[in-house]
């Protein structure tokens, strides 16, 4: 089979996007080229992002399947696709799978009649057998042997079970990045992105991709070292572990480190973790193997907010976390929900006096957008939090207003906090003597408390 996969993307203005190949795919092309199937791929944002510069290409690349991915953001644009693929021909089907689709499949199924297949989470196997039971022509009984499928039985939408996260990760091998030109994304970035682990072992309850990794699974030492290696050669000059948390398991984070130290791997690289897995030791290990910086979810700094949410740490926590990577002498890029549940703008002037004394090398304040999967999504009301447009991912309103609200500030309140904290946060008055001097106290109260996460004593109430 001559599978086709596409990548589409939320903007139709490339000048400000990130691009990176998908890796998805590449896994996918990995398996799927074993088996003996034909894998092509094109990246829509290079394309000029729009369904028509791909429907003009259609005839040339021939595609027998055509598999798209998505984020809730882009799914509006995968639709799109999948409507140009139909319209094209409908006799070639479309599958759509990724972090998004895997929670919303029977709904896609039955809203959208462009689309035929939906595979669920980690689709490396899936897809071959997929792929395979349409070559044979297979039917419903057929398709029905296919694990983590979603599709039309002529009667009704049938689901088969997935099948179970594939706990040694190494199996799926590196993701075969010959499926891209790799030219395109050099002249973009210098740095890619590899990924080490699926899943996380937090279950916060805003978020979809623990869900959709279903466990923690890890990539081994040398693996990840062997694929650096790879990237390197690439003409990569740095890397991006996007992993939802690199250190989730420090032995093995540590285990990473010593091997890129004993070869000799002189790339630098950044990577996720979460606040509780900022270890000393963990972090002097990373920098002493190139890390220069650490993304990590701050997402509030209110005890009742963490809480709430099952962040899964709480504010002095954070406070020292940001305290401990500083020290290691690595960049911390923080970032924010603006709108979380029990926000108000007082607890918003909170968070950035909070920005202010911690000081992270970049930070970025997100809005809350409940998606598929998660809690707050499900149940919006347990956190106060209000979502006017259930099918919000269908359209794209959510690029011009927040697609949720809190009780205590509506979606043009949160839009217009979220551009101040970036122009506070860029101002460069914004850690000037005065206000540091006003945070003076306030310091003291944070530096207390952290101390107590430091010597294990019950955290009391911090500032707000
Ligand atoms: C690298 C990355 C990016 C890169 C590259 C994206 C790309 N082109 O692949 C960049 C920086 C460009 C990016 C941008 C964005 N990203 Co991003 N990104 C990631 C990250 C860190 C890794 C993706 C990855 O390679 N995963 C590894 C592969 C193996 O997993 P996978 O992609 O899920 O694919 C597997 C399965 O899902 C499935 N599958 C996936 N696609 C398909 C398609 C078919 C047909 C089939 C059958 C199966 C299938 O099979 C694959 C193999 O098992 C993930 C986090 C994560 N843990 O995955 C976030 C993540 C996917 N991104 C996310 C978001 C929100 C965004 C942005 C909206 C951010 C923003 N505000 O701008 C944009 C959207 C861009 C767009 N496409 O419109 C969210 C999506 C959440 C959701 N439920 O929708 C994630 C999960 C991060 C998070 N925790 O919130 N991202
Ligand atoms: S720590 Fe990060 S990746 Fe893990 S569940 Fe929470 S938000 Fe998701």
């Amino acid at each position: 089979m001559r599978v086709l996969f596409v990548n589409p993307h939320y903007t139709h203005d490339p000048r400000t996007l990130l691009l990176h190949p998908p890796l998805g795919y590449a896994y996918m092309a990995r398996s799927l080229n074993r088996a003996g199937h034909e894998v092509i791929h094109v990246d829509l944002p290079f394309e000029g992002n729009s369904p028509e510069a791909l429907a003009a290409r259609l005839d040339d690349l021939r595609p027998d399947l055509v598999g798209v991915t998505s984020v809730a953001q882009s799914y509006f644009h995968a639709l799109e696709i999948a409507q140009a693929v139909r319209g094209w021909n409908p006799g070639v089907p479309v599958v759509f799978g990724g972090p998004h689709v895997s929670f919303i499949a029977t709904e896609c199924l039955e809203r959208h009649s462009c689309v035929d297949y939906v595979l669920l989470f980690d689709a490396e196997d899936s897809i071959v057998c997929l792929a395979e039971a349409l070559s044979a022509r297979a039917t419903t009984d057929g398709l029905a042997k296919v694990s983590g499928l979603v599709f039309r039985d002529g009667t009704g939408i049938r689901a088969t079970a997935p099948a179970p996260p594939e706990m040694v990760l190494d199996r799926y091998g590196h993701p075969d990045r010959s499926l891209f030109d790799l030219r395109r994304y050099l002249d973009y970035d210098y740095e890619t992105v590899v990924m080490t682990a699926r899943g996380c072992p937090s279950r916060c309850t805003f978020c979809s991709t623990t869900i959709a990794g279903r466990t923690a699974r890890w990539n081994t030492a040398h693996h990840v070292a062997d694929e650096m290696e790879a990237v390197a050669e690439m003409g990569f000059s740095s890397i991006f572990f996007g992993d939802d948390t690199f250190s989730g398991d420090p032995r093995r984070a540590v285990a990473i480190c010593e091997e890129i130290t004993r070869r000799g791997l002189n790339i630098p690289w950044t990577s996720n973790m979460r606040a509780q897995d900022a270890r000393p030791h963990v972090l002097e290990a990373m920098r002493a193997a190139g890390a220069y910086r650490v993304f990590v979810g701050f997402e509030s700094i209110q005890e009742q907010t963490l809480r709430l949410v099952r962040k899964g740490t709480s504010p002095a926590r954070l406070y020292k976390t940001a305290q401990r990577i500083m020290s290691a002498e690595l960049e911390l890029h923080a970032s924010f929900i603006v709108g979380a549940p029990g926000d108000t703008p007082e607890t918003l002037s909170a968070t950035m006096d909070f920005v202010r004394l911690v000081n992270p090398t970049v930070a970025t304040f997100n809005v809350m957008e409940p998606r598929p999967g998660t809690d707050v999504f499900v149940n919006p009301g347990r956190y106060g939090i209000t979502i006017p447009d259930r099918y919000w991912y269908e359209t794209t309103d959510w690029l011009e207003l927040p697609v949720c609200h809190n009780d205590a500030m509506s979606a043009e309140d949160i839009r217009s906090w979220v551009s101040r904290c970036y122009d506070e946060f860029c101002d460069p008055d914004f850690r000037s003597l005065t206000e540091l001097d006003r945070l003076e106290p306030v310091r003291r109260q944070w530096d207390e408390a952290a101390e107590k996460v430091q010597r294990h004593l019950p955290l009391t109430a911090v500032p707000r």
